[in-house]
């Protein structure tokens, strides 16, 4: 395990990290590994320095978001951090009232369902977060050669929690503002697609390596309808760093039939969650872009032997990319034995050592 604070920074340069290098599609010393919420509640440490500190509050604090985003580094060795913080910051930044309530998440006070309810919004600049552009500074001095991966949330997945009001099984309000009112739909998202630009491009011009875009609900969506709707606005935040040289991910769940459309949005590296499995995903792809994935969090519960099994496979099936990123298919579970996680990492930079 790397100790951090006594290493000190390194001179090694994160643009050569496995990380970096297979989200571009070079050759790597072995597979790169890290796990979405990989900071958080399944690590000790975490609740221990969040105790009695809100989720927006730590999100703001450089001190605190320096300390828990090295957290997983510093126990697991994975390839690379990514940014504590949460899509819902830089929302909270411009003055959207909502908070981020413990076991629920994004609870936003006024849903935005007209076009009166816009007024909420405006474009976020980098002034409205000097504090991000700290953390990822102290950060990336920290890191050395670890990449830090930069992140927001995109259009679609912003434009849920605060359609809805909070977390959505069905989404109904987001759908029917999509299809009833397709000119506000569009405002809404275009507004969000400046904000999510913004903020990747605050992280990746102080620091971050690698950026990823997270359209966690996506995969509820028609192929039409994210053709439509939701795709030209996510192109517009990737573009937003398109000038920055920083890889781009694309993410979200349950995407299985959206893959190459997520690919042609303008990423680097497509997200792929356990639902397909990377040889499909690839195929569909067209061998056209990386791909991260895909182990399913549910199986860091299982006994070893069968996760070890799965762990191989995700790995040998990887190597049909132009790169691969081993991570799950969607966050770390917050009962998951970090130790697990600990062994996965270690596993997969054994069997893929080349
Ligand atoms: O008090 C707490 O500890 C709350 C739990 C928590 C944490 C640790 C929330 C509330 N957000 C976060 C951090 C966070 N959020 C990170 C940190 C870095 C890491 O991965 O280690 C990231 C990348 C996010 C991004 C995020 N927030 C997404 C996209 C990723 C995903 O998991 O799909 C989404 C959808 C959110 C909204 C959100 N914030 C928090 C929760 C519980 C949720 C999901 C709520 C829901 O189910 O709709």
């Amino acid at each position: 395990r790397p100790d951090l604070s006594s290493a000190g920074p390194t001179t090694a340069d994160p643009k050569d990290s496995a990380l970096v290098r297979a989200a571009r599609g070079q050759s790597v010393p072995h597979a790169p590994v890290w796990f979405m919420r990989q900071a958080g509640r399944s690590l000790p440490e975490y609740r221990e320095v969040r105790q009695g500190v809100g989720m927006l509050e730590s999100c703001r604090r450089p001190d605190l978001v320096t300390e828990i985003t090295l957290q997983p580094v510093r126990r697991h060795g994975v390839d690379a951090a990514i940014f504590f913080s949460d899509i819902v910051v830089p929302l909270s930044a411009i003055g959207v009232d909502l908070d981020i309530v413990a076991g629920v998440g994004p609870v936003i006070a006024r849903p935005i369902r007209t076009r009166a309810d816009l007024a909420q919004l405006r474009d976020l600049t980098p002034e409205d977060i000097p504090d991000i552009a700290e953390s990822v500074r102290l950060l990336t001095a920290e890191l050395g050669g670890t990449p830090l991966i930069g992140f927001a949330g995109a259009p679609f997945t912003l434009a849920s929690y605060l359609v809805e009001g909070g977390p959505s099984k069905n989404h109904e309000h987001t759908k029917a503002l999509m299809h009833g009112d397709p000119q506000l739909w569009h405002d809404l998202c275009a507004q969000l697609a400046q904000i999510s630009g913004t903020f990747l491009r605050v992280q990746a011009q102080a620091g971050a390596s690698v950026v990823q875009l997270f359209d966690s609900w996506a995969g509820v969506l028609s192929k039409a309808d994210y053709t439509a709707s939701v795709m030209p606005h996510s192109a517009k935040a990737l573009a937003a760093v398109r000038d920055l040289d920083v890889p781009r991910i694309h993410f979200g769940v349950g995407t299985g039939e959206l893959l190459p459309l997520m690919g042609e949005a303008g990423a680097d590296v497509v997200g792929v969650d356990y639902r397909v499995s990377l040889t499909d995903a690839i195929e569909r792809l067209g061998g056209r872009y990386a791909v991260q994935g895909n182990l399913d969090p549910a199986l860091l519960f299982a006994p070893w032997e069968p996760l070890e099994r799965r762990v191989r496979t995700i790995v040998e099936e990887g190597w049909a990319a132009p790169g691969h990123i081993v991570n799950l298919g969607h966050g770390v579970l917050p009962d998951t034995d970090p130790d697990v996680l600990t062994r996965v990492v270690e596993f997969v930079h054994e069997v893929s050592a080349r």
